[in-house]
């Protein structure tokens, strides 16, 4: 199955269009890799059916790239593709994942300097060679050695939604095989932990030989580093593992709790079984040689004398002795508000938006555009979001959803806003955050933060503690002090979902939580397929002990905005 193949194919494609300069080909080339990367049918096997048209018909791939691919089918490569490499033979996609290297920055650092992998590029900024180029300096060496830094200490992790697509299609592959009964993921990802070391995957059948057989035949095994009666672990072609456990049906809950964890959280249950003369293991709960529970996870809890627990809160934190919050649920969302239209670095128009928001079942959408101070998303000034609000009005006349105008404005190293207050004040909202002067001290940093939230005009701060995972360290900041201004000032603490920053993250949720500070679960989306990750927003809420009354976008538009 050459899914994965031309996928990373049309993911690097894109990069280097980016390098170019190439307007919306890198998004409609990312969009295609997306959909070939979640679509379970061979490619092949599409294409052989019905050529072009059949590739066609599939969602965001045009006339142009289904070429690509029959191109790739056909031959074994894309002459373009093979072009663009020639260009510039640096690994884009490894390099680009170091902080604070972009696209263009590869593409200096190749002619100037012949970097061409992590190794190069770690050398050159070892030897003083990046700081004297043409806007770079010593800052952003170091910089750069940090990101490297940063990226060897969290290798192996693989992002929450990477998890979540992979594990829907191994999911959809076991179910087709009638010996497989029950079926759950388990591990880290069952908790919505923000990044997963491997992916757990739980069954339960009478032919455990047979489901194991079965399993490693899947499309994209590439390597099986064990395979047993009971587990069995596959490392995959896109990059990460998979354990598969096979258990008889009578002990598929008590294997689902053990398997779902975490390690901490089933040590503290332990205790709770071994005060009560009773004996946990995967197996099931026993009284002396007696089971008295197995086949159900809720079954198994409730011998223990507890509650079942939501997965997202066993974290060994205190969830199995203190009192549990009503916890928000995936559904509780009424509304989206940090989505990017096409007036700054988005993608779809304020319409498509609206309709998208629409078509989640929102009652309202705050379309928050980036502002001047950000020009390379071609950031709004005063004068355009004055044209932009007539936009908005036409649109909210014609769709049946209250789409209201804010923006995304810039906390600046100083923390004033790059948007004059005047006319923040008739935005609807306005959200504010940092996007420059990442590294000022913490003092600096937590004054800029407390001088922005003090802005009568700042109703949300997006993203606040700026880290990207696995890519960028939080900055540094005193949270506390921060939590209590919010409280003081009545100012919102987003939550960002998009799955790259999920910032606020668990622990700093929990602390705005026990700080009675408000918070606010945004997308950031910059097209209209990223307002589908909400969800993931949700889940780090929940792993933060958040209650519906914790989240203002859990309510109908009234008390919090102008
Ligand atoms: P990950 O994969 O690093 O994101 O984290 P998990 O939690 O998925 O960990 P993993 O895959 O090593 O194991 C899955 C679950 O199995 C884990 O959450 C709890 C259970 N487990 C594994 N090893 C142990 C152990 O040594 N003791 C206990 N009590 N539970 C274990
Ligand atoms: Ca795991
Ligand atoms: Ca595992």
């Amino acid at each position: 199955m050459k899914n994965q193949e031309i996928a990373k194919i049309l993911y690097d494609m894109a990069d280097r269009f980016s390098m170019d300069g190439v307007a919306f080909k890198p998004y409609a080339y990312r969009k295609a890799a997306d959909v070939l990367v979640s679509e379970k049918e061979d490619i092949e096997k599409v294409y052989q059916r019905g050529g072009l048209k059949e590739l066609e018909s599939m969602p965001g791939i045009g006339k142009h790239i289904a070429l690509k691919i029959e191109e790739y089918i056909k031959t074994g490569k894309i002459k373009q593709y093979e072009l663009l490499k020639r260009q510039i033979p640096a690994d884009v996609e490894e390099l680009t994942k170091v902080e604070g290297v972009g696209t263009m920055t590869v593409k200096t650092l190749y002619e100037k300097l012949n970097v061409k992998n992590i190794k190069d590029l770690k050398r050159a900024a070892e030897e003083h060679k990046i700081a004297p180029l043409f806007g770079f300096g010593d800052k952003k060496e170091q910089a750069i050695l940090e990101g490297i830094g940063f990226l060897s200490k969290n290798e192996g992790r693989v992002s929450i939604v990477v998890a979540i697509t992979e594990t829907k299609r191994i999911i959809d592959y076991l179910k087709a095989m009638p010996e497989v009964d029950n079926i759950s993921i388990a591990g880290s990802l069952r908790r919505m932990k923000e990044t997963v070391g491997d992916i757990d995957i739980l069954v339960s059948s009478k032919n455990s030989s047979k489901v194991m057989d079965y399993f490693i035949k899947m499309p994209g095994v590439q390597k099986v580093w064990g395979k047993g009666k009971t587990k069995t672990s596959v490392r995959m072609d896109r990059g990460y593992n998979v354990d598969l456990r096979v258990v008889p049906k009578s002990s598929f809950g008590s294997a689902l709790q053990y398997f779902t964890g975490s390690k901490e959280h089933n040590i503290a249950l332990r205790k709770v079984a071994i005060a009560k003369g009773l004996k946990l293991n995967e197996y099931g709960v026993f009284k002396g040689s007696k089971k008295v529970a197995g086949e159900t996870e809720q079954a198994v809890y409730s011998a223990l004398g507890v509650d079942w627990i939501p997965p997202e809160l066993r974290e060994g934190l205190g969830e199995l002795n203190s009192k549990l919050p009503n916890l928000i649920n995936y559904n509780d969302i009424k509304g989206d508000l940090h989505c990017h239209t096409n007036w700054s670095g988005g993608f779809n128009s304020i319409e498509e938006m609206a309709r998208k928001a629409m078509s989640l079942g929102y009652s309202y959408i705050g379309i928050t555009d980036h502002t001047k101070y950000l020009r390379i998303e071609n950031g709004l000034d005063e004068k355009r979001l004055k044209e932009q609000r007539k936009e908005i009005d036409l649109v909210n006349k014609k769709l049946d959803i209250k789409i209201l105008q804010g923006c995304e404005a810039n906390i600046l190293a100083d923390g004033s806003i790059d948007i004059k207050d005047s006319v923040l004040q008739k935005l609807d909202f306005v959200i504010a955050g940092i996007h420059s002067h990442f590294k000022l001290s913490r003092d600096q940093m937590t004054k800029r933060m407390i001088k922005a939230m003090s802005n009568p005009y700042v109703d949300i701060i997006s993203h606040p503690t700026g880290r990207i995972i696995g890519k960028r360290a939080e900055y540094e900041i005193d949270l506390d002090k921060i939590l209590t201004v919010a409280k003081e000032t009545d100012t919102i603490l987003e939550i960002n979902a998009n799955p790259s920053r999920l910032d606020l993250n668990d622990i700093n949720i929990r602390k705005a939580v026990k700080a009675g500070v408000k918070m606010i679960i945004n997308t950031d989306a910059h097209e209209e397929r990223h307002m589908d990750l909400m969800n993931l927003g949700v889940a780090q809420a929940r792993r933060g002990w958040a209650s519906k009354t914790d989240i203002v976008n859990t309510k109908d538009l009234t008390t919090y905005f102008r």
